[in-house]
């Protein structure tokens, strides 16, 4: 048989990944580091899933625009993305801000994090562009995007998903026809319009967008001119698309990639310290709603080259045992126990120390005796003997800082603060 073009649309695609935002709702998890470089499920870090779903749906061409607090998200991608090769026509670009067309300005908003990358853009030589946020947890197969994209001949196509109704004012809401074009968009609406004939759900943007490069590039250089325009795609951008032109809404349930294991499309925004404990504790389930062992959807990272995670018995043969628990190389069980929680690379865990429903970020000490439960530990954080945290609200929010949901988050410089106070 004679070989075929690749007839991939992803193979004539870039990524483009808007990295640059806080999420401020992460409280002091994002204080040294961005949203998208926060760690997740043990290994990975946030933005490792929208450029894994990008590379798993084949995708070799792609730039991250990074603003806030960009190093951790720098060094990372630099350690772990670093395997593109530009003899081979592939390409990965971290873009900071305010260091290109204008080298005073910083990225005014989403879509000015492109425009100042147009040439960037250019020199990929694609057809298609496809935005994506830096922020969320889920696996998606772009490339069925691309194709409904194509076959609509759209202006711009969005993802979408249905969300409770009351939780609709953090997104793009839509309203579309039996054709899928959507005839209205609201951004971050205070009062969300439900769906047709289901009161309860709201049509959300999901903040992905696939554009032909051309139409895009024009659209970039219109709003980069524009006074009134806050250079957004969700307040400038898609609005005025939708009024004037075609925007098509994907739906996530026909792209997302479930393994066997998962029932339902899982996408999660993880923005809140509530939500990010529950996301990550989700994991120890017995058939967690995502599957981060699926090797055809792999979540690729970069993993430190570590010894295996060990569990022991102290001196006095205190047994150190992790029970659904996700562990992390280079981590020590020694005469603790560990329920439910999550270890990511390198915690030492000592004796008589007890873990519930803990997510500890990596290089964590846990001193003898202390007992952690509904928490989350932020990276290097060391836990003094005999701590205890989850078991009195008035003493943890008296030193650390306790969310609405009842979840502990403990940094370093709590803790010093504590220590000198005692
Ligand atoms: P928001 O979630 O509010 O709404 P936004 O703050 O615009 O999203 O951030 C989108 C992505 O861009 C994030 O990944 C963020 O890190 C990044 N980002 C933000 N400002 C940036 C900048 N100046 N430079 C580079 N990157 C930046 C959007 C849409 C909604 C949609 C939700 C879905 O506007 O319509 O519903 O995403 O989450
Ligand atoms: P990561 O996000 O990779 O876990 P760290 O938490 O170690 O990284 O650090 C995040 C960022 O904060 C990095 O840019 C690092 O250089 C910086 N940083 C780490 N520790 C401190 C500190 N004690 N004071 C100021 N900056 C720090």
């Amino acid at each position: 048989m004679k070989p075929q073009p690749n007839t991939r649309l992803s193979a004539q695609a870039m990524a483009f990944v808007l990295a640059g935002g806080r999420g401020s709702r992460l409280k002091e998890l994002t204080d040294r580091r961005a949203k998208p470089a926060v760690y997740f499920g043990g290994k990975t870090r946030i933005i490792d899933f929208a450029l894994s779903n990008a590379l798993n749906s084949g995708i070799r061409k792609m730039a991250i625009a990074t603003q806030y607090k960009a190093h951790s998200l720098i060094r990372h991608i630099q350690r772990g993305w670093d395997f593109f090769r530009a003899e081979r026509n592939e390409y990965l670009d971290i873009l900071p801000a305010s260091q290109r067309v204008l080298e005073s300005r910083w990225y005014r908003g989403t879509a000015d994090a492109v425009a100042q990358n147009i040439d960037i853009i250019e020199s990929y030589d694609v057809k298609y562009v496809i935005i994506l946020a830096g922020d969320h947890i889920y696996k998606m197969d772009y490339e069925v995007m691309l194709r409904e994209h194509v076959e609509t001949a759209a202006d711009v196509t969005i993802g979408c998903l249905t969300v409770p109704r009351e939780e609709a004012t953090a997104f793009g809401v839509m309203a579309v026809d039996e054709t899928g074009q959507i005839t209205d968009f609201l951004e971050k609406p205070a009062d969300p319009p439900a769906m047709p004939g289901d009161p309860d759900q709201s049509l959300a943007s999901m903040g992905i967008y696939v554009f032909d490069w051309v139409f895009l590039r024009e659209l970039l250089l219109e709003d980069m001119e524009d006074p009134d325009s806050s250079h957004d795609f969700g307040n400038d951008l898609i609005p005025e698309i939708v009024k004037n032109g075609k925007a098509m809404a994907h739906k996530f349930s026909d792209s997302c990639v479930t393994s066997g294991l998962e029932t339902e499309p899982y996408w999660r925004d993880v923005g809140t310290v509530d939500a990010f404990w529950r996301a990550n504790i989700d994991l120890t389930d017995f058939t967690p709603k995502l599957d981060l062992y699926d090797n055809e959807w792999p979540i690729w990272t970069y993993g430190e080259i570590v010894p295996p995670a060990k569990f022991i018995h102290d001196e006095e043969g205190r047994r150190g045992t992790a029970i659904s628990s996700l562990v992390a190389g280079d981590c020590i069980v020694s005469g603790a126990e560990v329920r439910n929680s999550l270890l990511f690379t390198g915690v030492r865990a000592h004796s008589y120390a007890t873990l519930e429903e803990a997510v500890v970020l990596p290089y964590v000490d846990i001193a003898r005796h202390a007992r952690l439960s509904r928490c989350v530990i932020d990276r290097g954080v060391h836990i003094p003997e005999g701590l205890v945290v989850g078991e009195d609200p008035d003493e943890d929010e008296k030193w650390f800082r306790r969310s609405e949901g009842g979840i502990v988050l403990i940094t370093q410089s709590m803790l010093d603060k504590r220590a000198q106070a005692l």
